[in-house]
């Protein structure tokens, strides 16, 4: 057994949601689009069919793609027998496929960089090995933001989360903000999540809920708009959400509708964490509005579950994320504790 089946078979062992893994020489990555009704497992035995899981959302969340890209390149790997041309091409192709998130590109450059540097006679065993090193880690790191980000949750807590940041957009404990909330349950916390349904693709209503429902975490599902209201009504106490990106100076881009939940949060004096992990943190952008965020189709908001909801003639707009200014943040949780203003100069240690 090599060693990338043998931490498939200890993560299986351990009950992990994971998105994706590799058996057999192939990928099995669960089709997030079809949950909560379907669990459908595709298999992928090319990085084209990954490439356009990713385009399409089959796969999704900043952690989960950018998990993907290796699985993609170990693909690539296995199926030239080692060419590193192929592993590099197939990591380019990947990383084209989703520009706001930065876990894909950023990890997906890592290995090309590891790539050229490895020396060819060699290339296989070597490239195998920092695959399984990042899938590792990746894992580690979702385990431990988990315990730093649960000292802020406290007994008693009703917490806001948006869009999905959880199992299923991670490595399979608990992504991101679920890993938070996960933690601080299983530390016997009596918590309460509100999660926000995430017009238009509906993540959290989709697959947060079904994540909650699956970690037996106390739940209840509200639309986006009502967060405002509910902070007033004292309904809810703490907001944390995941990450798609953070600047050098803590802004923060994730899924659009964040910012609203942060303005709410500050007007009611709610204290806003998101937590993320270091590779998230993109040093070479200074500020978040300086992003090119992605647009999607304005189908996906014209349509819901391929149902036309509005007149044929109105056009929407669909921005897939948008900026929290670094000031409406209480603390970014990381894999190596919870960083607090000033950003700029408490980040610049985690390069
Ligand atoms: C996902 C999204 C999630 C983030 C953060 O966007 O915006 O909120 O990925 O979660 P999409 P995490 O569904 O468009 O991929 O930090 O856990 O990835």
């Amino acid at each position: 057994m090599d060693r990338l089946q043998e931490l498939t078979q200890q993560w299986k062992e351990e009950n992990l949601l994971m998105p994706i893994w590799m058996e057999d020489k192939r990928l099995h990555m669960i089709d997030q689009r079809k949950l909560p009704h379907k669990t459908e497992i595709v298999e992928i035995t090319q990085v084209d069919q990954l490439a356009k899981g990713i385009k399409d959302m089959a796969i999704r969340g900043s952690g989960a793609i950018g998990i993907a890209g290796v699985y993609g390149m170990l693909l690539a790997l296995k199926n030239s027998g080692g060419n590193k041309e192929a592993v590099i091409s197939a990591g380019e192709e990947l990383k084209a496929t989703r520009p706001t998130a930065v876990n894909l590109s950023k990890t997906v450059n890592r290995l090309i960089e590891y790539a050229k540097s490895c020396p060819e006679d060699s290339f296989y065993e070597a490239f195998m090995e920092k695959g399984c090193d990042i899938l590792e880690e990746q894992l580690e790191f979702e385990k431990r933001l988990g315990k730093y980000g649960s000292e802020v949750i406290d007994d008693g807590d009703s917490i806001l989360t948006h869009c999905h940041s959880g199992a299923l957009a991670g490595s399979g404990f608990g992504g991101r903000a679920l890993s938070v909330i996960r933690t601080a349950f299983l530390e016997g916390k009596n918590i309460h999540v509100f999660c926000c349904e995430t017009r238009p693709y509906l993540q959290g209503a989709r697959i947060t809920a079904y994540e909650l429902e699956k970690f037996g975490i106390p739940h209840t599902l509200i639309t986006d708009g009502m967060s405002g209201y509910l902070m007033r009504l004292g309904k809810i106490n703490k907001v944390v959400v995941g990450s798609d990106r953070v600047a050098s100076n803590g802004d923060l881009i994730n899924k659009v509708g964040t910012y609203m939940h942060a303005l709410a949060a500050k007007e009611n004096g709610i204290p806003f964490y998101t937590a993320t992990s270091s590779h998230t943190i993109d040093f070479m952008l200074k500020e978040g509005m300086d992003i090119d965020v992605e647009y999607r189709s304005e189908y996906e908001v014209t349509h819901l579950n391929g149902q036309l909801i509005t007149t044929e003639n109105t056009r929407a707009l669909y921005p897939a994320f948008d900026v929290t200014p670094n000031e409406m943040i209480s603390g970014i949780i990381t894999e190596v504790g919870v960083i607090r203003a000033p950003y700029v100069t408490e980040l610049s240690k985690l390069k």
